[in-house]
């Protein structure tokens, strides 16, 4: 590690958690085993501030170590654009390796003009196994190209640098995953438990290049403690990226809340007395508000008046599905002025991350991303509904990369393996005592089976409250079972 630069260092270290570069939770790598951290360089290039420090920072390590080299060449694909900065800067000639031979033309594996005898240094972006290095390396000296070292951003201290170095290459990092840990701890980003936790993965699961154990502890890497099931909702507030995601998981430990209550009814007055019957034991409180007949502006103040007194947050459950500059006007503007009130708003990943941007492009002053949120649906509980495998995964994927993971504090599902990330709230409407379809296509679970098997976070119920003939006894009924089965959940 570069002993200079380290508030640079820090800082970038930081920055790189911030853009979800890396992450915690329970996640499945490359060589197929389930890992509590997870780093995904390939984001920075949507950052040019910090792919530029980032190649600064590599740069300056290869001078201070004064590797001297005929070539570099990145491990595809992420280090390449690194790769081509550092040989830009440094005058040194690049050198591409192909990850599989042109089928036409040259068949060559390595782009560039070199030599049998030349040196390259290799340059990538994190390293596990060391066995993406070591391919590189395989296709170089195939070519009569001599590798001896090898600059990474990342060193995940399981293995690599031993694995590498048994085939003759040194491997110089700038981060080891025990200086991000501590910096993002001294940060305030984590808990020194989840430093703790990290460090006792690290070290029973150590790795060969070909993906098998050393001789660590296999069930250490099974039984991951990140799992999001798995985290208190107050430790999941410190990993969240979304500022309003923050406050909710920490309004729901403080208050010991997981309970949504779905307004669901067309007159002002009938809101605002469920909201007030209610209010002690709700975190979220979620309008349709296109379905109250006498909306007004006094509607709503009275309504954040009792989200007030009684702690909970507004969620307008929009369901936002258009272009983004329609949505945009949608959020902002017309009757409602949602973006004015809600804290939270619900939209469709249908149109893709244009419905994220516009949303955030009705957003300014008083009402920035800083007070504001969107959950995506990424399923939906109606019988017979549209959404695949892929659909899935691809909504998790707007949820959690690009420019707007601040913005996004949920997910809007029905299953655990929707989303892996833990900053993001887990929120299953279809909540009832009695299991059962309802005349319309609703199907619902019941509170222990959607937060223990399910992964939800928090529990809709609108009608299985609505209807109840003691309101306030029905609604406390619900918050003690889902709370109950969240400890349940959480309990080691
Ligand atoms: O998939 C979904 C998504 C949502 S937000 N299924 C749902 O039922 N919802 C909403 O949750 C729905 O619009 C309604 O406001 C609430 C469920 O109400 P209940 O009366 O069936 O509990």
């Amino acid at each position: 590690m570069v002993a200079k630069n380290t508030d640079e260092m820090k800082a970038l270290a930081v920055k790189l958690f911030q853009i979800n570069a890396f992450k915690f939770g329970d996640y499945k790598m490359k060589v197929g085993i389930n890992s509590p951290v997870y780093f995904d360089l390939r984001v920075i290039v949507s950052y040019p501030d910090v792919m530029q420090t980032v190649s600064d920072l590599l740069v300056a390590h290869i001078k201070d170590l004064q590797l001297s080299s005929k070539h570099v060449c990145g491990v595809p694909y992420t280090a390449l654009p690194l790769a081509t900065i550092v040989s830009v800067q440094q005058h040194t000639p690049m050198l591409v390796r192909r990850k599989e031979a042109k089928a036409y033309g040259t068949k060559k594996l390595i782009e560039g003009i070199y030599q049998a005898g030349d040196t390259c240094l290799i340059v990538e972006d994190v390293v596990t196994s060391g066995s993406s290095i070591l391919d590189t390396v395989r296709d170089l000296q195939s070519e009569g190209i001599v590798v001896t070292d090898a600059v990474v951003v990342v060193d995940r201290e399981q293995g690599g640098a031993a694995n590498i170095a048994k085939h003759g290459v040194r491997m110089h990092s700038l981060f080891t995953l025990s200086f991000l840990l501590n910096t993002l701890h001294e940060a305030g980003h984590i808990e020194k438990a989840t430093v703790d936790a990290v460090a006792k993965y690290i070290a029973a699961v150590q790795i060969n290049s070909d993906g098998s154990f050393i001789g660590g502890d296999k069930s250490v890497a099974e039984a991951n403690d990140f799992s999001r099931t798995k985290l208190t909702y107050e430790s999941r507030a410190n990993l969240a990226k979304s500022p309003v995601a923050k406050r909710l998981f920490n309004l729901m430990a403080t208050k010991q809340t997981n309970l949504c209550l779905a307004a669901d009814l067309s007159e002002a007055d009938a809101i605002l007395d469920m909201a007030d019957k209610c209010g002690p034991y709700i975190c979220l409180l979620k309008t349709h508000v296109d379905i109250v007949s006498d909306f007004s502006e006094s509607f709503i103040v009275n309504l954040q008046a009792l989200a007030t007194r009684h702690n909970f947050l507004l969620m307008e459950d929009r369901k936002f599905a258009d272009i983004g500059n329609t949505v945009s006007l949608q959020y902002g503007q017309g009757l409602y002025k949602i973006a004015n009130w809600a804290d939270l708003v619900t939209a469709h990943t249908l149109p893709g991350r244009s419905i994220v941007q516009g949303l955030k492009a009705a957003l300014g002053g008083a009402n920035s991303a800083k007070e504001r949120g969107v959950f995506l649906l990424a399923e939906m509980s109606a019988s017979g509904n549209l959404i695949d495998e892929k659909y899935k995964e691809n909504s998790n994927k707007i949820a959690t990369e690009g420019g707007d993971v601040d913005f996004v504090a949920g997910v809007v599902c029905q299953s655990a393996d929707c989303f892996a990330f833990p900053g993001l709230i887990q929120l299953t409407p279809g909540v009832k005592i009695d299991e059962g379809v309802d005349k319309l296509g609703q199907q619902y679970q019941t509170p222990e089976h959607v937060v223990k098997e399910r992964g939800a976070d928090i529990g809709v119920v609108g009608r299985g409250i609505l209807q109840a003939s003691n309101v306030e006894k029905t609604a406390a009924s619900y918050r003690d079972r889902l709370w109950a089965a969240y400890q349940e959940r959480v309990a080691k």
